[in-house]
């Protein structure tokens, strides 16, 4: 089969960053049929600025500057998202925690993400997985100017909206979604290639709090060590379970997932309370194409394997095999 070419689209985040480490130890894997094309950069958990620094980081970390960083949209297609007065987001203002780290220069390419984004379909056809971390700004605006980018991917793996209407941005709003919801309402509705969500549910119904810090921490990597230096504030929550990684996983991996639906969803954009909900056409009243699948379930002993690998701990693909898999 084809090398999956992947971009990842990012609004890094703290689990962006977990995600791009486990789609990078992927990337130099030799047994994972799995390269980067690209990192697009987008608005959503710091500015899109802060978000280029950010990947810049990650990639610095881990060796692979080679694997270009394209800048996207600073906001979303419509109304920008503003985070209520006296909140502060997850990840720090910067994404990153806003520790102390040494100040370095963004390493960007001149062209814009959502051109990037077009760019590589095209020079890849049928072969681009997406693996979509942030809000759905650039891959909206590219499907808009390129309308031939609907058919011409292989896959659309989404970590964002909901299935339970459980918010965790405004009461019924995931954050992805919310922050940009036409965008979501256009991925969903325009791309005809699979595209397979990540909800905010499966996410919360996951702690792994404990194997974090009795196992990853000790992990001797410079990934590892930049991510106990981000994510100091973030390991003293009630819960670790970080989004992004999930979806990059299941984009590795499809193994890991357990249970699933396609079902067909669009989103929520007029709602006084609602903006941003994906819903389910969970009965198919509405007869229309289905156009996702909704991953309900999965096999946590692999997606932990999997993020230990990430951080450089022993081969998933080696464990699989022992197991005769
Ligand atoms: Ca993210």
């Amino acid at each position: 089969m084809d090398d999956k070419i992947v971009i990842i689209d990012t609004d890094a985040g703290t689990d962006d960053a977990t995600a791009i480490f486990i789609a990078l130890a992927a990337h130099k894997d030799p047994n994972v049929n799995f390269r980067i094309a690209g990192i697009t950069c987008v608005n959503g958990n710091t500015t899109v600025d802060n978000v280029c620094t950010n990947v810049t980081r990650i990639l610095q970390t881990a060796d692979a500057l080679e694997i270009p960083i394209f800048r996207g949209c600073e906001n979303a297609m419509s109304i920008p998202y503003v985070l209520g007065e006296h909140c502060v987001p997850y990840h720090g203002y910067d994404g990153f925690g806003d520790v102390d780290l040494p100040k370095i220069e963004p390493k960007l390419e001149d062209e814009n993400g959502v051109l990037a984004i077009i760019k590589l379909a095209k020079e890849y056809p049928g072969q681009v997985s997406i693996l979509a971390l942030g809000p759905l700004t650039n891959l909206a605006m590219a499907v808009r100017l390129e309308p031939g980018l609907r058919k011409t991917l292989r896959e659309i793996v989404v970590m964002g909206g909901n299935t339970e209407a459980v918010g965790n941005t405004t009461v019924c709003g995931e954050f992805n979604f919310r922050v940009d919801p036409e965008a979501a309402h256009v991925t969903l509705a325009t791309f005809e290639c699979p595209i397979v969500v990540v909800p905010w549910e499966i996410n919360k119904r996951q702690n792994h709090k404990d194997f974090r810090l009795s196992e990853l921490t000790k992990i001797k990597s410079p990934a590892m060590d930049l991510m106990n230096r981000i994510e100091v504030h973030n390991v003293k929550k009630v819960r670790w379970s970080p989004c992004d990684a999930l979806a990059a996983a299941v984009l590795v991996e499809p193994k890991v997932i357990q249970d699933s639906k396609v079902v067909h969803t669009t989103v929520e954009l007029f709602g006084h309370h609602t903006r941003g909900q994906m819903v389910i056409d969970h009965e198919n009243l509405l007869n229309q194409r289905k156009n996702a699948e909704i991953v309900h379930g999965i096999d946590i002993p692999l997606y932990l394997d999997i993020i230990r690998w990430g951080f450089g701990g022993p081969s998933y693909t080696l464990k699989n095999n022992e197991n005769g898999e």
